[in-house]
């Protein structure tokens, strides 16, 4: 087989966001590279997660690249949230535009990735039973992207239709005329239950825990609004780069809920919740840190509740108890209103846990409820699952699944490299900021990553690995960020404790944007310091840490 292996400068897996424009960069510098896609088509979470109602909750605008005026200009969005369908489309274009197709090689997967060192080059085998290798692999594939569906007991004897948000078929699904369940009530089935709401005969919704739901208030942009943008586009990606979320945001009140009387904040609360979108997490700068401010904007949505859904046990159901914003705050069209539709049913299995699938239904503990399809909208194993899957071995036969210990012990350097895995890189990967506008956390991962293959070239460098000290920095930072927040109080994607028996520990990079860009930057500046770059001459070894 040896001589027959394609030799690749570069590999990348996932043609979403991030696997294209990784691609586009390395050929524009004249690197070869490829992309292995399980997928039929590009778009990554957007060419998978195609359930009724699937959203965007960041305003399309931003939620688009910037590196290029020509591709920006060149697309119009229709709304402030860009539907999947939308963005699909927006991934398509950018595909043809950077013509990046003849790269990608469509429903494939990679099934290994073996680091030879003797050789230095990654060896990757694809689910076609090909084999290539590469200097650089590069992992593209997404933090939110391994589907998590529960296992019930019984699930086998169900002969219904299942679904899960995150792998929706391509063919067209009808509930008319059916009795539908919903597991979950995440962002996924937020989104979708009102739109399902629209065609089932029945809907029962399974909820385990209340979600906080702001009203989206999408629509169309006000007329001016999008040409300004792109007339300005120089201002729209500075003010993109100065913003701690990578998008600007409304500005929050320099003023903790605590100075206000109630009816003052009852006032700003109110303006903010018709103002929709995030508003209202805006409205007083110590929500997520003081517990009593956050109290009050807690109850505020909780009161909202109230008045909207008509059956008070239904409402007191779905009154939320966590922290609000203890979880990822979720934007939401007619969801709490669709509740108050004849056949919308809701259950907590809280109170009545799931006991079993039949053949015909679910079972809980004081009922049964026949359906004839399953929604699963049970979330992701987030962050470290996509990566692991890949089944990725590194020096000495280390596999990065034993590193992590199953994804109990994830460990990176910036979210981005890994000891022992010289070569690699991840863009979006588990440590990674949450809080942010990720096209543009994309695009800060890729241009680095690019800049040092760049380096690497120059410098004749043939390996680079993070340090030991490195990561460990990094893992210090990123835990003390972390550290005694909302964020780590509540069981949520955030720190895997969404997983059935996992427990919380720090998966993503709960800072912001700002100063996670700040540190790709000094390493850089500073001649990748944290790095060792080692050459084919003996003298181009660098030794240096992170200070
Ligand atoms: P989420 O936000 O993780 O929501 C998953 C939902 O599924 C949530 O309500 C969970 O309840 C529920 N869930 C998970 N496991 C179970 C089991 N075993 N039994 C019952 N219910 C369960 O995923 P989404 O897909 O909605 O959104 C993910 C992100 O994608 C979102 O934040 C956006 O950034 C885009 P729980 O709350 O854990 O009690």
């Amino acid at each position: 087989m040896g001589n027959q292996i394609k030799q690749l400068d570069a590999v990348i897996v996932g043609a979403g966001f991030s696997g294209m424009y990784m691609l586009h960069m390395l050929r524009e510098k004249g690197f070869t590279a490829k992309v292995f896609e399980a997928g039929g088509s590009v778009g990554g979470t957007w060419y998978w997660n195609r359930y009724p109602g699937a959203c965007c909750d960041v305003p399309s605008v931003y939620y688009s690249f910037t590196f290029s005026e020509k591709l920006y200009k060149n697309w119009t969005w229709s709304s402030k949230l860009p539907y999947q369908e939308e963005i699909l489309q927006y991934l398509n274009y950018v595909a043809d535009s950077l013509k990046v197709r003849d790269g990608i090689q469509l429903n494939t997967k990679v099934t290994s990735a073996v680091y030879n060192e003797q050789e230095n080059v990654w060896n990757i085998k694809t689910s076609d039973g090909n084999e290539v290798c590469a200097k650089y692999f590069i992992t593209a594939v997404g933090s939110l992207s391994a589907a998590n569906t529960p296992s019930i007991p019984g699930m086998e004897n169900f002969k219904g239709e299942t679904y899960h948000t995150g792998h929706w078929p391509h063919e067209p699904v009808s509930f008319k005329g059916k009795k539908v369940a919903v597991i979950g009530t995440g962002s996924s089935a937020v989104q979708t239950i009102p739109v399902v709401a629209e065609e089932a005969e029945k809907l029962t919704v399974f909820q385990r825990t209340p979600s906080y739901v702001l009203p989206a208030r999408n629509g169309k942009y006000p007329p001016g609004f999008v040409e300004d943008l792109k007339e300005n586009f120089d201002g729209l990606q500075r003010q993109m780069n100065e913003s701690p979320a990578g998008f600007p945001v409304e500005s929050r009140v320099l003023r903790s809920a605590l100075e206000d009387t109630p009816e003052e904040r009852y006032e700003n609360y109110k303006k903010a919740w018709e103002m929709g979108g995030w508003a209202l997490g805006g409205v007083y700068y110590d929500t997520t840190t003081n517990d009593q401010s956050n109290e009050y904007a807690s109850e505020f949505v909780r009161n909202v509740i109230r008045e909207t859904v008509t059956n008070p046990k239904t409402a007191e159901m779905l009154c939320p108890t966590i922290p609000i914003w203890g979880k990822r705050l979720i934007l939401g069209t007619n969801y709490y209103e669709t509740f108050n539709r004849d056949h919308v049913d809701l259950v907590s299995i809280k109170e009545t846990p799931i006991v079993e699938l039949t053949e015909n239904g679910i079972r809980t503990s004081d009922n049964f409820y026949q359906v004839d399809a399953i929604i699963f909208a049970t979330g992701y194993d987030a962050m470290a699952a996509p990566i692991m899957k890949l089944d990725v071995i590194g020096r000495n036969g280390l596999s990065l699944r034993e590193k992590w210990q199953d994804g109990l012990n994830v460990s990176t350097c910036l979210g981005i490299t890994n000891v022992g895995f010289p070569n690699m890189f991840s863009v979006w990967g588990p440590q990674s900021p949450v809080f942010a506008n990720i096209p543009k956390i994309i695009e800060i991962n890729s241009e680095w990553v690019m800049d040092l293959i760049e380096y690497c070239r120059t410098n004749d460098i043939d390996v680079v690995e993070t340090t030991d000290t490195a990561e460990a920095k990094w893992m210090n930072h990123i835990n003390s960020v972390a550290e005694g927040t909302i964020f780590m109080k509540v069981d949520s994607w955030y720190n895997g404790a969404n997983i059935d028996g996992m427990p919380k520990r720090v998966l993503t990079y709960l800072g912001d944007v700002l100063t996670y860009r700040k540190q790709f930057d000094d390493i850089a500046e500073n001649g990748y310091r944290g790095f060792t770059l080692t050459g084919s001459k003996p003298t181009m070894t660098i030794r240096e840490e992170m200070s």
